[in-house]
C-alpha cells in the first residue's frame, strides 16, 4: 500500500449523495431516469418508464442491462492495438485497462479475422447479442481497423448490436462514423472532470502530432471527453461512462464526475475498482497505489445513487472476451480453431428462437420476484430497514445453479424486505479441484464474501459448509435451481423469522477484499 493512500470516508460520501440529490431536485441533469426504486438500466428487471426505442437498445445488452447479463453474452475482437494517451494504471504490453483487467494479453486480429470470428461465435453461442471493440488499445485511435470491422458486421450479422469503448480523445472527430455504422452503444472512460486530478492519472496524451504532458494534457482530454459525450447524446447514441476508482486520487471526485456526465446525457455510469499489482508493471502498481476494498467501492457507488444510472455488474473483461460476463470462452475460439471450423453458416432463426425463449424465462423470473416480495411479512420486533448482503453461486439464467466448489465468482445481492438487488460480484479462486476441495482456498473465499450474511449455492460439501459457518456466513443449498431474487428473499424472510423467534441474533458483517490480478482462461485452469 502506498504511504499516501487514503481510505474513502463513507461519512463524506454520504454528504456527496445528498449533493447529487439536490442537483436533481433543482432540475439539473438529463432526461434519463435512475436511482433507487426507478427503472435504472443497470439494475432494472423490466422496461419501467424507459421509452420503447431505448428499451429495445438495452434489453438484450449484457452491460447496459443488469438483468440481461444473466442471459446474454458479449464478445470483443482485439483489432485496435494503438493508443493515443497513457494512463498510470496501464502497461502497454497488455490490454487497455479501461475495459480489461491489467495483466491480460489478447490475440490481435485483422478486421477480416475478426469478422470470421464473430460469425463463428454467433453461430455457436446464440445468446451472443453484442460485439464490442475494447482494445487492446483504444478503439478510436485505430479508426480504420475499428470501422472496417463494424461495417462488415453491420452487413453480415445485422441482428448483432455494435459497441465500442474509448478514452474519448479522438471521439469528437469520429461521431459521424459511429452513427454511419449504427454503433448504438459507446463507452467513454472518464476518471476526472478536474485536470488537476487528471494530472495524477494521465502522464501524457498524444495530441496534434505531439506529446502533451501535465495538467494541460488532462485539460485537453477532459474537454474532448465532454464534447464527445455531448455530441453522442445529441445523436441519440447510448453512452456509458467507465470510471476507475483510485483511492486517494479520485474517490470522492467521482461523485462530481457522475453529476457532470449525467448533465450531458450519459445513460449509465460504471465505477470500477482499480486493480493494481507491482507485477503488472504499471506506474500505480510500481508506486504501491492500492485499489479499493469492496465496501469502499460500494460506498462510492451508493453515494452516486440518484445521479446517472449505475452499472455494478462490470467484470472488467479482456479485449478478446467471449461469453456471458464473468465467464471466458475465448480459448474455444482461437484463430486456429476457427480456421478448422471451415465455412460458417450464420443461423439467424436459431438465434431468434433462443432469444424468444429467454424472453419467457425473464418474465417468469420477474414474476417470481414480485411474488416473493409480496410474501415478506412485517414483524413487530424486527427493524423494517434491516438489510443484508448475500453471495450467490450461479452459472447464468438468473438461477442459483452452481456448486460452491465450481464458482470462480459470487454475485452479490443486497436484500431487505422491499428489494433483492444485484450490487456487485467477487472473483474467487476455484475451491474444487479435480473433484476434491482445496481447503487452503477457503480463507481467500471467505475474505472475498466476508461482508455477506449467507451464500446461496446449488450444492456444498461438509467441509466448506462448516468453515463458512465458523466464519459467520450461512451456507444455503435449499433453494437450488430457483431464481436468485426469489431464493434470496425467501431466505431473508426466514432469517427475520428466526431472529424474531430468538433462534438467531442479527450481527452486522465487516468489509471484504476485491481480488487483485488478472483472470485468464489459463489462470482459471491453473486455479
Ligand atoms: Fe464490451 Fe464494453 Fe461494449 Fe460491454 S464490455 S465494449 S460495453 S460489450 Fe461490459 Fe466488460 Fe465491463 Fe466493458 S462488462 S468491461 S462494461
Ligand atoms: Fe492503456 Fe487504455 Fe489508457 Fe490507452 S486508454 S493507456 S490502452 S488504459
Amino acid at each position: 500500500m502506498s504511504a499516501n493512500a487514503t481510505f474513502v470516508s463513507i461519512a463524506s460520501l454520504k454528504k456527496g449523495q445528498q449533493a447529487v440529490s439536490e442537483v436533481i431536485e433543482t432540475g439539473g441533469g438529463c432526461g434519463t431516469t435512475g436511482g433507487e426504486g426507478k427503472a435504472s438500466c443497470g439494475s432494472s428487471d423490466g422496461q419501467g418508464d424507459m421509452p420503447a426505442e431505448i428499451w429495445d437498445k438495452v434489453k438484450n445488452h449484457p452491460c447496459y442491462s443488469e438483468e440481461a447479463h444473466h442471459h446474454f453474452a458479449r464478445m470483443h475482437v482485439a483489432v485496435a492495438p494503438a493508443c493515443n494517451i497513457q494512463c498510470n494504471y496501464c502497461n502497454r504490453k497488455y490490454d487497455c485497462s479501461n475495459e480489461s483487467r491489467p495483466g491480460v494479453v489478447s490475440q490481435k486480429l485483422t478486421p477480416e479475422q475478426a469478422v470470421k470470428k464473430v460469425l463463428a461465435v454467433a453461430s455457436e453461442i446464440p445468446q451472443m447479442t453484442v460485439l464490442g471493440i475494447a482494445g487492446p488499445g483504444d478503439a478510436l485511435a485505430n479508426p480504420k481497423k475499428t470501422f472496417d470491422t463494424m461495417s462488415a458486421l453491420a452487413e453480415k450479422a445485422p441482428d448483432i448490436k455494435l459497441c465500442l469503448s474509448t478514452n474519448g480523445l479522438a471521439l469528437p472527430d469520429q461521431v459521424d462514423e459511429i452513427c454511419k455504422y449504427n454503433i448504438d452503444h459507446v463507452t467513454i472512460t472518464i476518471n476526472m472532470v478536474d485536470p488537476e486530478v487528471g494530472a495524477k492519472i494521465y502522464p501524457w496524451i498524444f495530441w496534434d502530432h505531439k506529446r502533451v504532458t501535465g495538467v494541460e494534457a488532462s485539460r485537453i482530454l477532459h474537454e474532448r471527453q465532454m464534447l464527445g459525450l455531448e455530441m453522442l447524446t445529441a445523436r441519440g447514441v447510448l453512452t456509458k461512462i467507465n470510471s476507475v476508482l483510485i483511492p486517494g486520487v479520485n474517490d470522492e471526485h467521482l461523485i462530481e464526475v457522475n453529476r457532470e456526465v449525467k448533465k450531458r446525457g450519459a445513460f449509465l455510469h460504471n465505477i470500477m475498482p482499480l486493480i493494481s499489482e507491482a507485477e503488472h508493471g504499471t506506474v500505480f502498481g510500481l508506486t504501491g497505489q492500492r485499489g479499493p476494498t469492496a465496501q469502499e467501492l460500494k460506498a462510492v457507488q451508493d453515494a452516486c445513487m440518484g445521479g446517472a444510472n449505475l452499472m455494478r455488474h462490470c467484470r472488467q473483461c479482456r479485449a478478446d472476451a467471449v461469453g456471458l460476463l464473468g465467464e471466458d470462452r475465448s480459448e474455444e475460439f482461437t484463430l486456429d480453431k476457427i480456421d478448422a471450423m471451415g465455412d460458417i453458416a450464420y443461423d439467424l432463426d436459431k438465434r431468434q428462437a433462443y432469444q424468444a425463449k429467454v424472453e419467457l424465462e425473464r418474465q417468469s423470473q420477474h414474476q417470481a420476484k414480485v411474488d416473493a416480495l409480496a410474501a415478506q411479512l412485517d414483524l413487530d420486533n424486527i427493524d423494517p430497514d434491516m438489510t443484508v448482503l448475500m453471495a450467490v453461486a450461479t452459472e447464468g439464467h438468473g438461477k442459483v445453479n452452481q456448486h460452491f466448489g465450481h464458482a470462480t465468482e459470487f454475485q452479490i445481492f443486497e436484500v431487505n424486505k422491499d428489494k433483492a438487488q444485484f450490487v456487485g460480484h467477487r472473483r474467487v479462486d476455484l475451491y474444487c479441484q479435480g473433484g476434491y476441495g482445496e481447503d487452503e482456498q477457503l480463507p481467500s473465499i471467505v475474505r472475498a464474501i466476508n461482508d455477506c450474511h449467507a451464500v446461496l449455492v446449488a450444492k456444498i460439501g461438509a467441509c466448506p459448509r462448516d468453515e463458512l459457518k465458523a466464519a459467520g456466513i450461512e451456507p444455503v443449498d435449499e433453494y437450488a435451481h430457483e431464481y436468485i431474487e426469489k431464493a434470496a428473499l425467501s431466505w431473508f424472510g426466514n432469517y427475520r423469522k428466526r431472529i424474531a423467534n430468538g433462534e438467531l441474533r442479527h450481527v452486522p458483517r465487516g468489509d471484504a477484499e476485491i481480488r487483485q490480478g488478472a483472470l485468464t482462461a489459463a489462470a482459471e485452469a491453473e486455479a
